[in-house]
């Protein structure tokens, strides 16, 4: 007997030994009808079997015509609805800490879809996810599922990515929650230390060279935790070296807990000596003044990373004025370290030898044309390196340029989804988050030998430098950034509520 939307409804409101005694009595009717008490014998004959559409598999359902028209729509519809969640649920993804955008999207709305929670809670889970989790039963619980996987402080794009091996795996990892980061107890107390320690030291420069420039870390000081996460892991794979290039933004704080550049030796060189005058400043006397000057945030540095007798050789290259014009020097030094040219021929290559992470500007990723050039490059047998990480430090801004006013796309990532890499977008104010995101990026291009990019989403305490006033260009946003506590706080407030601290 066919079942219509109405008897499939009617049959849903049984649950449980209800929903057992009524299939009972349905066995019983099939053979001896007079057997059943006659209320029963009226529900069966006016709504049939008494079968949750879940329970009508595909043998009895569909092959033999048991699902009517209307519900092979609304199982189309829930599919749909499923499909726009993995592709547009960063569209809604709770990924900006302060200066979310306003505009909403009807993609994400189950009305564009024409379904509704009462119609997704008549499907049976695995018709729309095939490898739901146990406890999802409905197609209803699917979708919460999705929906929290998809819009919350981490949300993905790889819908660009044209190979179905890469995509599979990427999906499997973000709906399993695989990829997630799980810190024992220490493990986070040790985090909130770290954050103390990157905010410390910004307050510490800060009360103590009193308008200088130093391109402050703050609002996205989960970088340092997020680049630690990176660094433990290419060690534990016995990565030689990695190779790091990043511009001004945070760059102190990678040089002073990245890269284990001595303290003291950060704060002389806030301090100016007397004017180099043998050396010509062209006029640009900000630049030559003193011993360092600008230097201090153009200054590279090594440090031998050591974990269980395995060793890593970190390294940050100078880098000039000019923003990313590092990003292809440091692939260079990556694939130099490498090749194996001793021997005659095309040389051969390690990939796993060495990687490098970049670190980009929101605006300079993608205003900048060295960066086309030289994604462009890595995917080439000549210049390949197994994949580079990327992280755009995205603090909302560009010197005083709003990103509506700098940029013809949503995202600063966008470039990247030409160049098919996948695009993990994560929220500066949760570093387990962060974490988790830089796990994910890792062993992507470990795995696939391919690029990946972290779009850390944060903000700017400070002005461009902190000299600047950004209370005139931007009054909106700081006066919601004045009233943001710090990551710190926020994440210390967590650890306090879970009664770790
Ligand atoms: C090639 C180049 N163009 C322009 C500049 C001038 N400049 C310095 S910082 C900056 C803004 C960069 O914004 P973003 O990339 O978002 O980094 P943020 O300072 O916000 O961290 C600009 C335009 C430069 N240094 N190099």
């Amino acid at each position: 007997m066919k079942h219509s939307t109405e008897s499939s409804k009617f049959w849903n409101s049984f649950f449980g030994p209800n929903m057992g005694y009524v299939e009972e009595q349905y066995e019983i009717f099939k053979e001896n009808p007079e057997e059943v008490d006659a209320s029963l014998v009226d529900l069966f004959n006016k709504h049939g079997a008494p079968r949750k559409l879940e329970q009508s598999t595909g043998e009895t359902a569909i092959e033999n015509g048991g699902l009517s028209l209307e519900q092979a729509q609304t199982l189309t519809s829930a599919i749909k609805y499923a499909e726009a969640i993995r592709r547009y649920g960063h569209l809604e993804a709770d990924i900006y800490a302060v200066g979310g955008w306003d505009e909403k999207t009807n993609l994400l709305n189950p009305n564009t879809y024409n379904i509704t929670d009462e119609d997704l809670s008549q499907i049976p889970a695995k018709w729309l996810w095939d490898k739901a989790p146990a406890d999802a039963e409905t197609g209803a619980d699917v979708i919460k599922i999705l929906r929290k996987r998809y819009t919350g402080k981490i949300s993905f794009e790889y819908d660009h990515v044209n190979s179905d091996e890469e995509r599979t795996w990427l999906s499997e990892q973000i709906e399993s929650g695989d990829y997630k980061a799980d810190l024992s107890e220490t493990k986070q107390t040790d985090l909130l230390n770290r954050l103390v320690e990157v905010e410390g030291f910004e307050h510490f420069l800060q009360k103590t060279f009193v308008g200088q420039k130093r391109f402050s870390i703050e609002g996205l000081e989960s970088m340092i935790p997020l680049l630690d996460k990176v660094v433990e892991l290419a060690n534990g794979q016995q990565v030689e070296h990695v190779m790091m290039g990043m511009a001004h933004r945070g760059r102190l704080s990678v040089l002073a807990h990245i890269l284990g550049k001595p303290l003291d030796m950060i704060f002389s060189e806030f301090h100016y000596g007397s004017d180099k005058t043998l050396i010509p400043s062209h006029g640009s006397q900000g630049i030559y003044y003193g011993w360092t000057g600008d230097v201090k945030y153009h200054f590279g540095a090594v440090k031998e990373y050591k974990h269980d007798n395995l060793s890593t050789r970190l390294s940050l290259a100078h880098n000039p004025s000019h923003l990313e014009f590092v990003n292809p020097v440091v692939t260079g030094r990556a694939r130099a370290e490498q090749d194996d040219r001793t021997k005659n021929g095309y040389p051969t290559s390690d990939l796993k030898k060495a990687m490098s992470i970049l670190i980009h500007g929101d605006a300079s990723f993608i205003g900048e044309g060295i960066v086309p050039e030289s994604l462009n490059l890595g995917g080439l047998k000549g210049y390949r390196t197994g994949g580079s990480l990327h992280i755009i430090a995205n603090n909302l801004i560009g010197f005083t340029t709003d990103r509506k006013e700098g940029r013809s796309t949503r995202y600063a990532s966008d470039l990247a989804k030409g160049y098919e890499i996948p695009i993990i977008r994560v929220n500066a104010d949760h570093p387990v988050a962060c974490v988790s995101a830089a796990k994910l990026a890792f062993e992507y291009t470990k795995k696939f030998e391919k690029d990946c990019l972290i779009d850390l989403v944060g903000y700017r305490r400070y002005g461009h430098n902190e000299m600047d006033e950004p209370r005139s260009t931007q009054p909106m946003l700081y006066k919601e950034i004045d009233k943001h506590p710090t990551v710190t706080e926020i994440y210390a407030d967590k650890l306090t509520n879970d009664g770790l601290i």
